[in-house]
């Protein structure tokens, strides 16, 4: 399933695209209806219709493993590893306490996408068709920040320009990287490191181009693996990928048993926690990447969009992923009812909807890499909440006063101290003690994110009141105008030469009859 995933392509016109860069640039670039759901859909035909049969397999399998590891399912074997009484429970409570905040922003997102592809396409109290927000599984929506800019004209950071324009590689987007994490007296990353990864997809073969760490457990070799793009994106997934090598460095005297994290989501969380000060305005004018900032209320505000368009948007789909694969992993989900159990989750908790119909001749959730690589995904989840924990710990220890939106740890030894010890525990202790180490607090809260975020929160309910929105998507039958037919440019200039070569010996012919 991982080999077709990554080897997947979709074809038009005889030129075919690859989901790492052209469908990742057509999901997020295009404003094109049509041409968004033909990569949409062309990408769940040709990776996640054909998985169907193998997952089965894989479900049966995965059982078979649970059960002799003594536990019910494999849904239950992963949630064993946070050791709490009701993973499920847990992560539902926080994701409650911030649901209002998602849905201030569906309403908003709505509206503006509305603006744009009319009632056609978007009805104001109905979901959202899921092909339209900038990103291939509609996980995270900052690719449309240009539809959803609250103040155009102010200032709103755009790093990709700015790094295209100075001339930065991947090998520079990495030791810009490696430069915070070495401000903060964290691990700089070994040669082995500079030596081995893979920074750039290579042209000379084929590769799975998800993004990944590893760690070769001798205690120096530590590698990533990433097909850089000169973006934004990938300027933050190189702080994510650096944070689980920090992780490794960090816990590598321990024995071999430790040599985790000592809660997955502290794992995914490292390396954002850091992004978070690099991302800043501030932060980003200091090292040079952007030429001017400005610092009034409206900008603010332009950033903490562009921010939640990216952490927000997430939560629902780091929730579902998982709460699909639990139930069929325990049976409450039928083998057979696996697509319309996907949509279903979908709609309840992201609020979108497919552009065309579905039916169990498709697998969509098979369409996301994790799906098919046995990747467990709550992890995510749980690192978008601890990540502003950490974020707020570890600003305080710097001495930063303020927003928290505000806040740049850029150099602060306090701040790297505090991290370090932590992640030198790897996992020795129970997640708690590790937390409480880093926070004072020895529980998930979902505070320092909703702090973190409360001046766009206001400006949401505000602009959502203005325009007398429908909060949430009532409208659940509602379905969008199928799509036009669309033809990829290679497609296009194929008929033409088509129709040319047709009237070419349409000519010919009719000159010999004349004749
Ligand atoms: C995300 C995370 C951070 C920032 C932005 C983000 N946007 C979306 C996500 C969630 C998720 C995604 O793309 O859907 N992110 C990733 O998958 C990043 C890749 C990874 O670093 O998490 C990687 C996934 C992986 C796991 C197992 C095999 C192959 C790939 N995880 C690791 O490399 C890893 C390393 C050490 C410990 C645990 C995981
Ligand atoms: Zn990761």
């Amino acid at each position: 399933m991982t080999t077709r995933y990554s080897t997947g392509e979709v074809c038009a016109g005889g030129e075919c695209s690859s989901l790492d860069p052209d469908l990742y640039r057509i999901m997020a670039e295009s404003r094109d209806y049509a041409e968004l759901y033909w990569a949409w859909d062309g990408w769940r035909d040709a990776v996640g219709k054909p998985a169907r049969d193998d997952y089965k397999e894989y479900v049966r399998g995965k059982n078979k493993a649970a059960v002799a590891n003594d536990q019910p399912d494999s849904g239950a074997y992963w949630r064993s590893v946070y050791e709490v009484d009701d993973l499920k429970a847990d992560v539902l409570k926080l994701y409650n306490e911030l649901k209002p905040f998602y849905q201030q922003l569906h309403a908003y997102v709505r509206r503006k996408l509305y603006n744009v592809y009319g009632s056609k396409y978007i009805n104001l109290d109905g979901p959202i068709p899921a092909h339209l927000l900038g990103n291939m599984w509609a996980q995270k929506w900052r690719e449309i920040f240009d539809i959803c800019e609250p103040f155009p004209g102010k200032l709103s950071v755009d790093i990709t320009p700015s790094l295209k324009e100075k001339g930065y590689d991947a090998l520079r987007m990495f030791e810009t990287a490696d430069e915070f994490f070495t401000s903060l007296g964290l691990y700089p990353m070994p040669p082995e490191f500079w030596n081995h990864s893979m920074i750039v997809k290579p042209d000379d073969r084929e590769v799975v181009c998800h993004a990944s760490a590893f760690d070769f457990y001798n205690q120096k070799d530590f590698r990533i693996k990433q097909c850089t793009d000169i973006t934004q994106t990938d300027f933050r997934t190189i702080h994510h990928e650096m944070g689980h090598i920090q992780y490794y460095l960090q816990y590598k005297h321990l024995p071999v048993v430790y040599r985790r994290g000592a809660n997955n989501g502290f794992h995914e969380a490292v390396g954002d926690v850091l992004a978070l000060s690099v991302t800043t305005p501030k932060h980003l004018h200091a090292i040079g990447i952007l030429d001017e900032i400005s610092d009034d209320p409206e900008s603010d505000i332009n950033y903490l969009m562009r921010v939640a368009l990216d952490k927000i948007a997430f939560l629902p789909f780091g929730l579902l992923m998982d709460i699909w694969r639990w139930g069929i992993f325990d049976g409450t989900t039928p083998i057979t009812k696996m697509n319309e159990e996907w949509w279903k989750l979908r709609l309840e908790y992201q609020g979108l909807i497919p552009p065309t119909k579905r039916s169990e001749s498709d697998f969509d959730a098979a369409a996301k890499y994790h799906i098919v690589s046995d990747v467990p995904y709550v992890r995510y989840f749980i690192a978008r909440i601890f990540q502003f924990q950490f974020h707020e710990a570890l600003c305080n220890a710097s001495g930063h006063t303020g927003p928290l939106h505000k806040c740049d740890i850029y150099q602060s030894q306090e701040a790297g101290k505090l991290l370090g010890d932590m992640l030198k525990l790897g996992a020795s202790v129970p997640w708690p003690v590790a937390l409480e180490k880093i926070t004072g607090q020895r529980q998930m809260s979902a505070l320092s994110l909703v702090k973190y975020f409360e001046p766009l929160m206001e400006y949401l309910e505000k602009e959502n009141g203005r325009n007398n929105e429908t909060i949430g998507w009532p409208n659940k039958e509602w379905m969008p105008e199928a799509p036009p037919a669309w033809k990829s440019s290679s497609t296009r200039t194929s008929m033409a030469t088509t129709t040319l070569i047709q009237m070419y010996l349409i000519t010919i012919l009719l000159t010999y009859c004349v004749m």
